[in-house]
């Protein structure tokens, strides 16, 4: 195989989830911006996420949130998709949205909450029991707002122990993929605050557990490649949660606020041995203010463009500069793939599929907008931002 043909092959295999809380209405605490036809049930949102599959050929996954996707039949949900060319990804768990958990989830000082928690954690696990799901994503808005609230490390015990509960529950082709935060909306402390600390109970927990590198939740100026990097030496990346941050956990588009680090994250990736389908290239995204099916079909390509100049590096060239200390050259390597137009090459990928050139126009083109703003009335928030 020639080389560019090996990058094709690779391009076209490469699958990116989207999440059902990208179909829905959301905001900032501001303002919530109602969109016309917005999906008003989980299977409405398939519905879209089966669109964006349609002109991608890339994205034939959905993550589901508990209970922002509450129904009665799992099975049947799953079936639903599976009609449309989808399977239900990841199932997200929310251990933040009741009054209960004011001060943490399982990690809450008291016993009783730490059990709420923990009963919906398994609640999620029987859910993944019937749609298939491999993944559970597990983010804790646990933290405390005030130095002395609580006990730091005592917080860190409940963790562990909740965490080792859930685990047991797995099956043997199940995973725990733990999220880290670094803020909010704890300001204080946060109890799964950094790639360090997932690891570290990921490590205690065994195999299936691993780490979920949000891109948005890291301060300005963390190298995430670095991150990247090393949890893929110690076979602990769990996936991605992709998405943008100018200022906070801003969940815009992927590769919309800095493609260069997308980038260098993908070759990091590659370089690692992360493209294979043990980790997850999942979007963590909110359109509040862009239309969303167009939004996360560009999302998705964002990640191709960067997925593919990643592949063009030359590796071999690179290893050569590297080898003989020549610091310029070595990073011209780099930049000359990430300065490739590959814009054409997923052109001519997409067409060798059978798909359109530039899915955005196809979507456009196809009338869906229209007819689900006509067809749907009342479009169901995407779960926060009220
Ligand atoms: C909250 O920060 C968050 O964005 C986490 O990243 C989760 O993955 C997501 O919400 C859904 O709960
Ligand atoms: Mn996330
Ligand atoms: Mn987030």
């Amino acid at each position: 195989m020639t080389e560019l043909a090996a990058v094709k092959t690779a391009l076209k295999t490469q699958a990116v989830e989207t999440p059902s809380w990208a179909y829905g209405n959301s905001g900032t605490r501001f303002k919530v911006f109602a969109q016309p036809g917005v999906p008003r049930t989980p299977q409405e949102k398939l519905d879209d996420a089966a669109q964006v599959n349609e002109y991608t050929g890339a994205a034939p996954t959905v993550a589901l949130h508990i209970p922002w996707d509450k129904v009665d039949d799992y099975a049947a949900l799953a079936k639903y998709a599976q009609e449309r060319g989808l399977k239900l990804g990841t199932i997200n768990s929310n251990t933040f949205q009741d009054d209960d958990y004011k001060l943490g989830s399982i990690c809450h000082p008291d016993a009783t909450v730490r059990r709420k928690a923990l009963d919906h954690l398994f609640e999620c696990v029987d859910i993944m029991d019937a749609t298939g799901s491999k993944d559970l994503k597990l983010w804790f808005a646990d933290g405390t707002n005030y130095p002395g609230q609580d006990d730091i490390r005592e917080r860190q015990d409940r963790l562990a122990e909740g965490l080792a509960l859930v685990y047991e529950r797995l099956g043997d082709d199940q995973r725990m993929l733990l999220e880290y935060k670094f803020f909010e909306p704890a300001f204080y402390t946060t109890d799964v605050p950094d790639w360090g600390t997932a690891y570290a109970h990921c490590l205690k927990l065994g195999p299936k557990a691993q780490v979920v590198v949000d891109t948005g939740h890291h301060a300005p100026g963390t190298n995430i490649e670095f991150i990247v990097a090393t949890l893929l030496r110690e076979r602990k990346l769990g996936g991605f949660d992709f998405n943008s941050r100018f200022y906070a956990d801003d969940d815009l588009m992927v590769g919309a606020a800095d493609p260069f680090q997308l980038f260098r994250i993908m070759y990091e990736v590659i370089r690692g041995g992360g493209f294979t389908p043990g980790v997850a290239f999942m979007l963590d995204q909110c359109h509040n203010i862009e239309a969303k099916i167009p939004a996360i079909i560009r999302s998705v390509m964002n990640v191709q463009e960067a997925t593919a100049k990643a592949l063009l590096v030359d590796r071999t060239a690179l290893a050569e500069a590297q080898r003989t200390g020549d610091v310029l050259a070595a990073n011209a390597v780099l930049m000359d793939a990430y300065n490739t137009d590959v814009r054409p090459l997923l052109a001519q990928v997409r067409s060798e599929m059978g798909l359109d050139a530039d899915p955005v126009a196809a979507y456009h083109r196809s009338g869906y907008a229209a007819r689900i703003a006509a067809e749907r009335v009342g479009g169901q928030q995407a779960g926060w931002g009220a």
